[in-house]
């Protein structure tokens, strides 16, 4: 009889990190969970390569690390334009996030996203096993699923959306929504981040009349039983508190220190992204230096914004927005000793990064909408007991649900912004360390290790494999 705790993992996700070189150091916290899961087990961790392929149609390459075997594909140029470039960044993920205005519907992208689907689903098929257990990550790949069926694979297969499922109301602006929840329906397990993603998916299926919410998790659609659930992803909390006090973490918050001459820090760090927020969050740190004109001097707002998606038009236009409002803010309210606001567009080393939060006293978190946010968790786990600082957080951020302590606002109300920021840097330290007691608690809890053992374990136990 097969033993379910020894099943093989593979994980797929559309970008493959690799374990050393320069962009590992910047790795983000799904790419860590992922190494740390595969690890625990051993397995095969498969996708795209980040390269370009003159082919037409590009073979896996196959590479080993430890007990990982890592399996890439190259993309043709035609497929990362459209695929890529053009369904899954302009059209899933503007209208996943509520952005309508953003999202381009175009056919040829949505006929190349089901190619690319099928070719990375008949590329990982030669290496699956029955027994294995299958982990699906996030939009680019809802239909592969659906394809490794297709092909006959009959082993368990999960997918886990790391962004939001948005309401009816906005999905069923997509010209193929019905496809892609029906291939959504095609795996064994559903993983969403919140119970409000939850609820949307339930309320589509219920809505279009295509299925129903069971008891227990299970869900009925398509003519198919199949568990659809929450899963909140975490962070490596223990690991990324021990990062704020490593020796580069002190060396890069002694010099930002140094520059700050007593000035109280606060602090953003995001994707250059149009679902964080950053232009409002600007915008609220101008209300706060207007409305509350004794904190000029007294802070100094250092915004990191590192560059993503660069191809895409919106995320230039967004580039300019951002420099434009910080220039501005600069322009207004500078003195010939103080700048008010530093912006910078590049990533630093998650260690570097776990400094500058130590060292701040609020942590700005302020998406328009985002699946989870994991900034807002590698915030928390930062601060010192002694001194921490307050995480003001959006409450359109899946972390809001989870993290009981931070000051929630909403990040459109720019006076609100401002006041919460005022809030937080008035708060006295008892109320801030009782604050966040209670938040680190949280994250430890529920960090990335909880995740990914809930979700393996609802796969292992959800359906057998197939005959
Ligand atoms: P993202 O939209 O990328 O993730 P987030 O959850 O905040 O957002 O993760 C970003 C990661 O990149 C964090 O680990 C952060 O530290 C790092 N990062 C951000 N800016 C950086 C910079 N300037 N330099 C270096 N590192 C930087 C998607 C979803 C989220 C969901 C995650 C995981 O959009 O909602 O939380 O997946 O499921």
């Amino acid at each position: 009889m097969l033993s379910r705790t020894v099943s093989r993992l593979v994980v797929v996700s559309n970008r493959v990190t690799p374990i050393s070189g320069s962009r590992a150091a910047t790795a983000g916290g799904l790419a860590v969970g992922i190494l740390a899961a595969l690890r625990e087990t051993g397995g095969i961790w498969f996708g795209w390569s980040g390269e370009q392929s003159e082919a037409a149609a590009p073979r896996a390459k196959v590479s080993r690390g430890g007990n990982i075997t890592y399996i890439t594909i190259d993309l043709s140029a035609r497929a990362f334009e459209s695929y890529y470039g053009g369904f899954a960044n302009r059209t899933l993920w503007p209208l996943f996030h509520y952005r309508l205005d953003l999202s381009s519907f175009d056919r040829e992208w949505y006929v190349s996203y089901r190619q690319v689907n099928q070719l990375f689903a008949e590329q990982l098929y030669p290496y699956l096993r029955d027994d294995d257990l299958v982990w699906l990550h996030d939009y680019h790949l809802i239909p592969m699923g659906e394809e490794l069926r297709r092909l006959g694979v009959k082993c368990r297969i999960g997918f886990f959306l790391h962004i939001p499922f948005p309401s009816t109301e906005v999905y069923v602006a997509l010209p193929w929504h019905d496809q892609l929840v029906q291939a959504m329906c095609a795996y064994d397990l559903l993983g969403f981040q919140t119970s409000n993603d939850l609820r949307n998916f339930h309320d589509y299926l219920y809505r279009e009349g295509l299925g129903y919410a069971l008891a227990d998790g299970l869900i009925h659609a398509f003519g198919i039983t199949l568990r659809a659930q929450e899963f909140p992803i975490g962070i490596d909390a223990d690991d990324f508190a021990a990062m704020a006090t490593s020796a580069e973490a002190v060396r890069a918050s002694q010099r930002l220190s140094r520059s700050l001459i007593g000035r109280r820090l606060i602090i953003g760090v995001d994707r250059l992204d149009y679902t964080k927020g950053i232009t409002e969050r600007l915008r609220a740190y101008e209300a706060l230096l207007q409305n509350y004109p004794r904190q000029r001097g007294q802070v100094t707002f250092v915004q990191i914004s590192a560059p993503s998606r660069e191809d895409v038009p919106e995320y230039l236009e967004l580039r300019g927005q951002v420099e434009a409002t910080s220039g501005r803010i600069n322009g207004l309210f500078s003195e010939f000793d103080w700048t008010p606001l530093r912006y910078l567009n590049r990533g630093f080393t998650r260690r570097t990064l776990a400094g500058f939060f130590r060292l701040s006293r609020i942590g700005l978190v302020t998406p328009l909408r985002d699946g989870m946010n994991l900034v807002a968790k590698e915030y928390v786990a930062a601060q010192s007991d002694e001194d921490p600082g307050v995480l003001v957080l959006s409450r359109f951020a899946g972390a809001a649900d989870d993290l009981d302590g931070a000051v929630i606002v909403n990040p459109y109300d720019i006076e609100a912004v401002a006041e919460a920021m005022h809030f937080g840097l008035t708060m006295p330290l008892d109320e801030r360390q009782d604050r966040w007691r209670r938040l680190f608690a949280q994250v430890q809890q529920h960090d990335v290790a909880h995740w990914r053992r809930n979700f393996v374990k609802a796969l292992a136990e959800s359906g057998q494999p197939r005959s």
